[in-house]
């Protein structure tokens, strides 16, 4: 890979680089009827959950969409798609057989994607737990990790053949801390010891599962997590007697989003500077072991970025609270108090989410030092929410500021790449205006609109944008089918 040269332009990627889209089964499939509720059911089914009261019973209507959606994948230019499977629609009780009916969805989208030239990306939880489950305990309970590893096993018995990119978990803090921290996630529980206990066995899940695929997947398999990092900062303008106190906070959110997951991963233990905060919500259900299978070595590591995040203390000025769009907040961080969030305004997304492209490359590069040792990177989500205008007479979507957004978001991942970072891939966020968890539908990240009530993809112009993004960087002079694979 060379340098930036002398003029600014940027060199090309590798003709291996994988250029993706990603989606989430709950988000897009609909077809309620045909799998089992999950947590993410019961939880909109609750009022004042959901922004504007909706659900994901019918969502994106994919199911019975698959083969124009593929099609929509084919002309965007990818070489690779990154979906989940549903796990109450493979397995509706969350145990035992799997359902032939489920299966046929998965197997149906993935001999499509094969047929378009499309690598298929599976990831195998994307916070959609079955009911049962949950009333069980879910993760909480440690036999849920058993059973996540079965039920990796099971669809990895069935797909293997044809799926060889796997990614165990997608976020494993919004599972914990939002889930059971927070309560602004399904299940809904607001306590911090539990968001502590959950991400453990969410993290001992994946690695459980790991262990046990790697003894049943062929040598060419690749098998990652997907974590969602964020870097934090003392706001610009914070007076000097305030910075320290900012700084100490800064540390621990970088704590609690980052390195609890990171470290356990990639070092085998948790970061020793938050053990006195956490160790009591431990106790009790670590066991000798758990760490040495958490950490079960990676093909990849999955990272999703959006933003970086800026803090100041609470009593500076009159804004308001940080809590956006529930994804970020201080109430969703155990023991952080007395800071709020920076609000970019009108020059942030609509999620109040600022734009930080360097960001992506800071965050790039400081994996690589922090960890030395740690597997190839793949930016497994990056996109933006704006709310667009309607489509126009062409029925385009013009979205300049998400074309933008893209845009500067790959540059700044090319220059990390250019300076050393190993990264393999790029998943633009997503094909699909669709159910924004909390925020229901109130907020769009899609390269494509998705008309309410016909269901009529309209693609925007970011569309566009990230097809000739794909062709200006692509090196090797291949054609859209080609890589797709580390
Ligand atoms: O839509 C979500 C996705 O499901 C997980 N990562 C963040 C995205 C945007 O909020």
């Amino acid at each position: 890979m060379n340098q930036v040269d002398e003029r600014g332009a940027l060199p090309s990627l590798p003709a291996a680089f994988v250029w993706g889209v990603g989606t989430s089964a709950f988000q897009i499939e609909g077809e309620a009827e045909g799998r089992s509720d999950s947590i993410w059911d019961r939880f909109c089914a609750e009022p004042g959950r959901i922004a504007d009261g909706s659900d994901g019973r019918i969502a994106c209507e994919h199911v019975s969409h698959l083969e124009e959606d593929v099609e929509l994948l084919r002309s965007l230019g990818v070489n690779a798609y990154r979906f989940s499977i549903s796990w109450p629609r493979v397995m509706p009780s969350g145990r035992g057989e799997l359902s032939g009916e489920g299966l046929d969805f998965y197997d149906r989208l993935v001999d499509g994607l094969l047929d378009a030239g499309i690598e298929p990306w599976a990831t195998l939880y994307h916070w959609d737990l079955p009911v049962e489950l949950q009333d069980d305990g879910g993760w909480l309970d440690r036999r849920t990790v058993d059973r996540f590893t079965d039920y990796a096993l099971g669809m990895h018995a069935a797909l293997g053949d044809r799926v060889r990119q796997w990614a165990t978990l997608n976020e494993p803090w919004c599972s914990a801390w939002l889930g059971y921290g927070s309560g602004v996630h399904a299940p809904g529980f607001a306590d911090h010891p539990s968001a502590v206990r959950a991400a453990h066995h969410l993290l001992l899940a994946h690695g459980r599962a790991v262990e046990a695929l790697r003894s049943q997947a062929p040598a060419d398999h690749q098998l990652g997590i997907v974590l969602n990092l964020f870097s934090f900062h003392t706001a610009p303008g914070v007076s000097e007697d305030r910075t320290q106190e900012v700084e100490r906070v800064v540390r621990l959110l970088d704590g609690e989003q980052n390195r609890w997951f990171l470290d356990p991963l990639l070092l085998g233990s948790y970061p020793p500077d938050l053990l006195e905060t956490f160790a009591p919500h431990l106790e009790g259900f670590v066991r000798d072991g758990d760490l040495r299978q958490i950490a079960a070595p990676l093909d990849y590591l999955g990272v999703n970025y959006y933003s970086d995040h800026f803090l100041l203390p609470a009593s500076d000025g009159s804004q308001e609270q940080g809590e956006h769009s529930g994804l970020a907040g201080p109430g969703s961080y155990p023991g952080v108090g007395n800071v709020r969030w920076s609000d970019p305004g009108d020059e942030g997304t609509s999620m109040g989410w600022h734009i930080t492209p360097e960001g992506l490359k800071a965050l790039l590069l400081r994996i690589g030092r922090d960890y030395p040792g740690a597997p190839a990177l793949v930016v497994m989500e990056n996109g933006a929410a704006f709310h667009d205008p309607l489509p126009g007479p062409d029925g385009t979507v013009e979205d300049p500021r998400r074309g933008a957004y893209l845009t500067s978001h790959v540059e700044s991942l090319i220059e990390a790449v250019a300076q050393g970072a190993d990264v393999r891939g790029y998943f633009a966020w997503t094909l699909l205006d669709n159910f924004e968890w909390s925020q229901g539908y109130t907020q769009r990240f899609g390269l494509v609109r998705v008309e309410e009530g016909s269901l009529r993809r309209f693609p925007k112009r970011s569309f566009e944008v990230y097809r000739d993004l794909i062709a200006r960087y692509r090196g090797g002079g291949g054609s859209g089918s080609s890589g797709g694979s580390l």
